[in-house]
């Protein structure tokens, strides 16, 4: 069984004016399609891999019995698979107020605002391609903000994605071109679940 596309619950234009309906279709249709078709590629050979979730491939990436050039397309596809799923998900505007989440980052962070500009300022510093995200780190329930690189997914590394920033250039660069701030300011303005 082969990976696919998921689909959106809402339309591109759903996030208008914050973000606009262009960057989500090609963000959706175009790169994640892409990492898509390209995990399946990387899984061609190993018959017993495929139709494992794509969590279990992650979380177990390390032990998975393959070459190391297909351990690192597993990587990088399987990872922006995960992580472009989480995040079409988060910015659902059907998305209502987590509010045990927001319990728990008052009592990490001191309040909403301080969070939102710790995790901003962590987002900003993101060099290159990469994520910035919420997590609970599986050893000590904690939250923490972690910066990763690329399509590296919280899950390989013992956290759990809460909260998540897609911060390659495809997803804002578009409307943005090379504002981060600002695209960084619209993504709070869709994000319903604090
Ligand atoms: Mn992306």
């Amino acid at each position: 069984m082969k990976f696919e596309l998921p689909k959106l619950n809402y339309g591109y234009d759903a996030l208008e004016p914050h973000i606009d309906a262009k960057t989500m279709e090609i963000h959706h249709t175009k790169h994640h399609q892409t990492y898509v078709d390209k995990l399946n590629a990387a899984l061609e050979k190993y018959p017993d891999l495929q139709g494992r979730p794509i969590e279990e491939l992650l979380t177990d990436l390390a032990n998975l019995n393959v070459e190391e050039t297909d351990r690192t397309a597993i990587r990088n596809h399987g990872g922006g698979h995960f992580n472009h799923s989480f995040f079409w998900k988060e910015l659902d505007p059907a998305n209502v107020k987590d509010e045990l989440l927001v319990k728990e980052i008052i009592a990490t962070f001191g309040s909403v605002e301080d969070f939102k500009k710790q995790f901003t300022d962590s987002g900003t510093k993101v060099f290159g391609s990469g994520w910035t995200w919420l997590v609970r780190n599986n050893q000590t329930s904690k939250l923490e903000i972690k910066n990763l690189a690329n399509q590296d997914s919280p899950i390989m590394l013992g956290f759990q994605p809460l909260i998540g920033l897609d911060l390659w250039e495809h997803a804002y660069y578009l409307k943005c071109q090379n504002r981060r701030p600002e695209y960084i300011a619209s993504w709070w303005e869709v994000l319903k679940l604090i």
